[in-house]
């Protein structure tokens, strides 16, 4: 790996986006879990009467667009989800010789990241798979990407939950401010429907699987068609359990059922929602106001996509008006929530149109809490 010197110009040179092949609707969702819910019902009809035991309660695609602006997700692995004496996606266990299958997303969206950067492997100095989930501790899922893109270096993977992509790009600026590396990937690969808790009507709907990927790099080498300065960036973070899941290695010591609910995604989501938006909003205007930018000066907003009601809620805090779909573009009617990669989705669909000198601000809330942002100038 060759040595740098600090720089002052770093950038965002090239990214990536892999989409799984698998679609899944809010009414296939719906369907799986109201027939789960009148079966168990129904067997437990005795004891739910007598208040022994918790009806389960059905689910409806209407209230699934109108409370979060979702229409459907893309999941890795479709089989198994709608079969209601199952509701889990039918991952096949790999060997230890194969190539696990978040390192695949990774690679996959990885890829797309280096070509719209115009890099090889080889110009690669490190890696960083960051994410809301990795598949196991060790060896490192961003340790089986380096090796399989032949890139010579170190990487390392991160967990901050919606704030992984975030997060893991502010390293990667700091590493490459520092000359501790001259281009840093950043992979999002998002397997989420493993911790879904399909049976649980206020979040079986919420996410979907997919990969993002970026270059940060250095921008006196940088050489891709759309390259966009870091100006400033910021992040906050407030301890809250109301987004948590409580499965890990420890689960194995416990006496519980390692795949209880509580091991699963939960979270008391209108909570989150009236407790995260003015932060996401706040922070964004300090964020913006920092750099020396008025918010209405910004061209685009890569948002978090959590919900379509809480973004609008935040530029309208922030702009005074909802900003339009050009401003502010929506992906989650389509990919629903990604966890860490709505906001960089946004970004691979919406930034070729955008003109030099023209300022974006990505930011991610989300788990944790966690908020954090990155305001980008095309070059
Ligand atoms: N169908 C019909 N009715 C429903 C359903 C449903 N599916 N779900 C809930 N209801 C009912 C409720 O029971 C409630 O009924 P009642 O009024 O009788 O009590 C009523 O509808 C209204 O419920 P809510 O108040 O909960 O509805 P909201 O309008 O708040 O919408 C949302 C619910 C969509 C969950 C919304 O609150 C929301 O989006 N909140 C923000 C959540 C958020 O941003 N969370 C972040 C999660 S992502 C993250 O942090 C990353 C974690 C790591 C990734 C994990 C991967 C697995």
């Amino acid at each position: 790996m060759p040595t740098y010197r600090p720089t002052e110009e770093v950038v965002i040179s090239g990214a990536g986006l892999w989409t799984p092949e698998h679609v899944l609707t809010n009414e296939e969702l719906v369907d799986v879990l109201n027939r789960y819910a009148d079966d168990y019902n129904q067997t437990h009809q005795a004891e739910i009467e007598a208040g022994e035991l918790s009806a389960v309660a059905t689910s409806s695609a209407e209230f699934i667009e109108k409370a979060s602006g979702i229409r459907q997700r893309y999941v890795f692995e479709k089989d198994g989800i709608l079969e209601a004496d199952r509701m889990r996606p039918r991952l096949a266990e790999r060997s230890d010789d194969e190539l696990s299958h978040q390192a695949e997303m990774a690679i996959n969206a990885a890829r797309k990241a280096l070509a719209a950067a115009k890099r090889e492997g080889s110009q690669i100095d490190a890696v960083i798979v960051s994410c809301a989930y990795t598949a196991r501790a060790y060896p490192a899922i961003a340790i089986e990407v380096q090796n399989a893109l032949g890139i010579d270096g170190f990487g390392f993977d991160m967990l901050v939950a919606c704030s992984a992509a975030t997060f893991a790009l502010h390293r990667a600026n700091e590493m490459v401010r520092a000359g501790s590396a001259g281009a840093v990937l950043v992979i999002n690969p998002e397997l989420t429907s493993p911790q879904v808790n399909y049976r649980d009507r206020d979040s079986h709907f919420i996410f979907g699987d997919v990969a993002t990927a970026m270059v940060v790099e250095r921008g006196d080498q940088a050489e891709g068609d759309h390259v966009y300065d870091i100006l400033g960036t910021q992040a906050k973070t407030v301890f809250s359990n109301n987004i948590r899941s409580n499965f890990g290695y420890i689960s194995h010591a416990y006496e519980s059922d390692p795949f209880g609910p509580d091991k699963l995604f939960h979270q008391e989501g209108r909570k989150v929602f009236k407790e995260v938006c003015p932060m996401a909003a706040d922070h964004l205007e300090q964020q913006v106001d920092q750099v020396g930018i008025a918010v209405t000066d910004v061209k685009r907003w890569w948002l978090h996509q959590a919900n379509i009601n809480m973004n609008q809620l935040i530029t309208k805090r922030l702009l005074g008006e909802v900003a339009s779909n050009d401003v502010a573009p929506i992906v989650l009617d389509r990919y629903a929530n990604t966890a860490s990669a709505g906001s960089i989705i946004a970004f691979n669909l919406h930034h070729e149109d955008l003109q030099s000198g023209d300022v974006g601000v990505i930011c991610s809330f989300g788990a944790g809490y966690s908020i954090g942002s990155l305001v980008l100038k095309k070059r």
